[in-house]
């Protein structure tokens, strides 16, 4: 029998190697099943060339290895019951007192951004506490496949894939399914475009750029399409990015005076501006009652 001194040092010894192993192994990091569900993208692929984009571009995104059908995120768009946001949380007196430091933090970008577009600071930092909590949660999901992924149910394999991929006991009826998806699929396809062009315009890498479930990205969740049509560069740096506080605000004020916001609106016609953003009452009473708690 070998000294229990020496039985110890072997145990650590294979615990040791056990654990090299285990590090030096490459980890899948992508699943078979995923790598297997690119072929859903690749009428996309057909559809976005045949839009005008570069072909080595699109075939370069699509052959990479972290871009794939995204069944997870996009199934919440087809199910009941999604969680929904408690907004009253948002007008506790913590949040207000940390929108004050955001807003004094910012002070000069709210400065610049109200002068130029006439747009109440108060609201745009109503906007960012509810959207992004001051930029702290901006999503994580991949935009590229969450967009690729509403965009190719047009096709019927990936409908069919993601239908059966979704709780019996939660998902809609299938008409319900199929009307959401027509819909959806076309949105998403106009939302994949700007998005790919932003991307390029901005020397951007699309397959990095995170965001929400819906494909909304930065401080104040735009999506692409409205990236380019009223994004703006806050800080001067001559890029449009969305996950600088800076941009955020410029296109948050850029995007209200656009729909019709002017100093000293009444509260109705604040309303109809920021329903815009989003189309939820809930949510516009929320930011407005913010944006009347920040002013103190
Ligand atoms: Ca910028």
């Amino acid at each position: 029998m070998k000294p229990i001194v020496l039985q110890i040092a072997k145990f650590h010894m294979v615990c040791a190697l056990v654990l090299a192993l285990f590090w030096l192994t490459p980890s899948p990091a992508v699943s078979k099943e995923k790598i297997d569900s690119k072929v859903f993208f690749e009428e996309l692929q057909q559809r976005l060339i045949a839009d005008g984009f570069d072909a080595k571009l699109i075939q370069e995104i699509y052959a990479d290895q972290n871009v794939f059908f995204e069944s997870r995120g996009v199934s919440l768009y087809f199910l009941h019951n999604e969680a929904s946001l408690d907004y009253n949380k948002m007008t506790k007196k913590s949040w207000i007192r940390e929108g004050r430091v955001y807003m004094r933090e910012q002070a000069a970008a709210f400065e610049a951004a109200e002068k130029k577009f006439g747009v109440d600071p108060n609201v745009i930092a109503a906007i960012i506490l509810v959207e992004t909590k001051f930029g702290r949660y901006v999503g994580t999901r991949s935009i590229i496949n969450t967009l690729s992924t509403m965009a190719s149910l047009t096709e019927a394999p990936p409908r069919e894939y993601l239908w059966g991929k979704l709780p019996k006991e939660r998902r809609f009826e299938r008409n319900k399914y199929d009307q959401k998806a027509d819909r959806k699929s076309q949105w998403a396809y106009k939302e994949l475009k700007a998005f790919i062009t932003y991307t390029q315009q901005h020397k951007i890498d699309p397959i990095n750029v995170k965001g929400s479930y819906a494909g909304a990205l930065g401080i104040a969740q735009f999506m692409p399409s409205n990236i380019l049509a009223y994004g703006k560069d806050g800080n001067g740096d001559g890029r449009i990015n969305l996950f600088e506080n800076a941009d955020a605000i410029h296109s948050i004020a850029s995007y209200l005076k656009h729909y019709g916001w002017k100093p000293g609106i009444d509260r109705k016609k604040a309303y109809k501006v920021v329903y815009h953003y989003n189309h939820s009452k809930y949510y516009v009473n929320t930011v407005l009652k913010i944006s009347e708690l920040l002013k103190g």
